[in-house]
């Protein structure tokens, strides 16, 4: 018997034993935590066991991972906090919390940046999106790669939103990000950053009106048992980052690391899928919730896109004018 069949046979008998052995010398045994915000039921999910599947044939069942939710591990600026110090793995999050850490990352909440879904994954998956990446291991992180929040839309316990007029004196919340806050000002809202975790609550208490996110996101965080209210403005497309640790990253060999954004990328396509699938369902489901759902008309929107259109010279030096400057030529490629 040749020593390949001899420890074929052996990973079998151990894996039959219930103890998985590495698939090679470089691959260890591991256990990984993954902090989401969101809830289990998000699309999200549907990523993280497409990445866990990943995991198990390439590491042969070596890793376990594990995700917690709902920001039981902390919200989204706690949870990258823990990956930077190294005490936790991974973090799916929006870019928008992270401004503190990476001030690029604000480009991607510029109000009405991306046209559809296709420009964000082209801008995001291509050049662009590796240029942002390459910025994080200075910070501690590691991105694997970029999933979907989505675009998102207003939802609200006052009035349908028809016109620029409806914004105001409106107590929206806002994710804790200048651009953000400016973007709603600017509308005439009154903007409240507030941690993802802390929204069903003050929606209930009437602490804040309204809140902006997609519709996959209002469905299963049930913004919409809160809500009166929900209009399409599409404001502004979020990605999701897959991070992880950079101090535990660097205690893994290279054949991990190809493991991680190799399968990080296959959780991107079955959540982006998911994501876009389930979307039509979410509204369909907050609409039968009793929520009033209405567009807004193409000459009130305008007025709106114009109203906004200044937050881009006011956070271009904070951002970086670079990073602006290569988004804006990274769309005019794909809008040729
Ligand atoms: O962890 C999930 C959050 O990052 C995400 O839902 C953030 O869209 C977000 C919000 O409104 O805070």
């Amino acid at each position: 018997m040749t020593f390949k069949t001899l420890a074929a046979a052996a990973l079998s008998t151990t894996m039959i034993a219930g103890l998985a052995l590495p698939a090679s010398a470089d691959v260890s045994t591991r256990t990984i935590r993954v902090s989401n915000g969101i809830a289990a039921d998000h699309p999200v999910a549907n990523g993280v066991d497409a990445m866990r599947a990943c995991f198990d044939e390439r590491t042969g069942g070596a890793w376990t991972f594990n995700a917690f939710w709902s920001s039981a591990l902390g919200d989204d600026l706690q949870a990258t906090q823990m990956l930077r110090s190294g005490t936790l793995e991974m973090v799916i999050t929006s870019t928008s919390p992270l401004v503190g850490i990476n001030p690029a990352l604000g480009v991607f909440d510029l109000p009405f940046l991306f046209a559809d879904a296709a420009e964000a994954d082209a801008v995001l998956d291509g050049e662009f999106g590796d240029y942002v990446s390459s910025m994080m291991p200075d910070s501690g992180l590691v991105n694997l790669a970029y999933w979907e929040n989505g675009f998102r839309d207003l939802t609200n316990s006052l009035r349908p939103v028809e016109s620029l007029a409806d914004f105001s004196g409106m107590r929206v919340r806002v994710m804790q990000n200048d651009i953000f806050l400016d973007t709603f000002q600017t509308l005439g809202a009154n903007a409240i950053p507030m941690a993802f975790g802390e929204v069903f609550t003050a929606l209930e208490t009437g602490t804040i009106d309204a809140q902006e996110n997609p519709y996959v996101t209002i469905d299963t965080s049930h913004f919409d048992e809160v809500q009166k209210y929900l209009t399409n403005t599409h404001h502004a497309y979020t990605p999701f980052m897959v991070l992880f640790s950079k101090p535990i990253w660097d205690t893994y060999s290279p054949e991990e690391h190809d493991i991680l954004v190799d399968c990080a990328v296959i959780g991107r396509d079955a959540q982006r899928a998911a994501s876009r699938a389930l979307s039509a369902d979410s509204l369909a489901r907050i609409e039968g919730n009793g929520v009033a759902i209405n567009d807004i008309s193409a000459e009130n929107m305008q007025e709106i896109r114009d109203a906004v259109q200044g937050v881009y010279e006011r956070h271009a030096d904070e951002i970086g004018q670079e990073v602006v400057d290569r988004m804006q030529a990274a769309l005019a490629e794909l809008r040729d």
